[in-house]
């Protein structure tokens, strides 16, 4: 059903590409050109999964696993069950998140809002991409990207951290992994402070911005306010996955001695 808001809102224009020809909505979403890329990319690269998944050794929900090419392919293509798979489900993944970026820009132009959502989420694609082409693609083999399978991409996170013997040691790593952190801590803050402000006592009032900013100042001594907050997570969020794509760039192609040596710029001052 179309709620008595959505009327005002489905509004023509603000498309990239495509003109009027797919401006339109299915039910409550809406298609556009990126919508059919999208659902198409998409389609495609799970019933490649699935293909994958049946010409494969197993069936075990966790073992199946699509491996990219070996190595001594390097950035050629590969065979279909050679790695050839893995490649083209690559490319649906990509023009799957990509299309879904862009369906994200039509419709935040068609409301005349900002460009914020897409924005955030192309960070994401980014860290996608790092892994699977940018970082492949200065090693010189499409094999050092990931595979795609529950435990196969969690032992290839392993190998590849232990490579470098300790990849806490990684600045970069450590970096993001406190953006991940703060960023839990700013959201925990924001969600229950806006859940404790509009779930008042039975007979008491919905609480107000002055409440807000009271309470984190009797405990903090501070309020960042309604508006910064958003700012700050949004920032925080953001830096979360450059600081990941950062840390997987370095690995590899800019340092690849472990990480607990990296340090050694410290106690190599000549000031001590
Ligand atoms: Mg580490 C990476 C934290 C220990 C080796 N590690 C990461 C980072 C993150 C992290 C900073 C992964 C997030 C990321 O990149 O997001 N590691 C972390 C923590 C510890 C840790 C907190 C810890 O010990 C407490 N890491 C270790 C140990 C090493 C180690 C010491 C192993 C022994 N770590 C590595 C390696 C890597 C990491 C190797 C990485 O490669 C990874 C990294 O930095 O990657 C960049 C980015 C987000 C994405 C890539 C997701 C992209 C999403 C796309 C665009 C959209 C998907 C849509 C989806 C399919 C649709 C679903 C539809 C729904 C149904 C609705
Ligand atoms: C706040 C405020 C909000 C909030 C939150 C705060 C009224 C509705 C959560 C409190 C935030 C602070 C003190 C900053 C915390 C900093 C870091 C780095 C975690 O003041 O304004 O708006 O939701």
């Amino acid at each position: 059903a179309l709620l008595n808001f959505e009327k005002k809102y489905r509004v023509r224009g603000g498309t990239l590409v495509g003109g009027d020809l797919f401006d339109f909505w299915v039910g409550p979403f809406y298609v556009g050109f990126f919508g059919v890329s999208a659902v198409f990319f998409a389609t495609l690269g799970t019933m490649l999964i699935l293909f994958g998944a049946a010409i494969g050794p197993t069936l075990n929900i966790w073992q199946i696993s699509i491996a990219p090419p070996d190595l001594s392919v390097g950035l050629g293509f590969a065979p279909i069950r050679e790695g050839g798979l893995w490649q083209v489900i690559t490319i649906c993944a990509v023009g799957a998140f990509v299309s879904w970026a862009l369906r994200q820009v039509e419709i935040a132009r068609k409301l005349g809002m900002g460009l914020h959502v897409p924005f955030a989420f192309s960070f994401a694609i980014l860290a996608y991409l790092t892994l699977v082409f940018f970082r492949p693609v200065l090693l010189g083999a499409w094999g050092h990207a990931f595979p795609y399978g529950l435990f196969s991409h969690l032992d290839w996170v392993s190998n590849v951290g232990y490579q470098t013997l300790h990849f806490h040691y990684n600045p970069a790593h450590m970096l993001a992994i406190s953006f991940f952190f703060i960023n839990t801590l700013a959201l925990a803050m924001h969600g229950s402070l806006i859940l404790s402000v509009v779930n008042p006592q039975k007979g008491e009032e919905v609480k107000t911005a002055e409440h807000e900013n009271t309470v984190f100042r009797d405990i903090v001594g501070y309020s960042i306010g309604a508006l910064a907050i958003h700012r700050l997570g949004l920032f925080l969020a953001i830096n979360a996955a450059f600081w990941s794509a950062v840390c997987m760039i370095l690995t590899g192609p800019f340092w690849t001695r472990g990480w607990p040596e990296w340090w050694m710029w410290w106690p190599n001052l000549p000031i001590w």
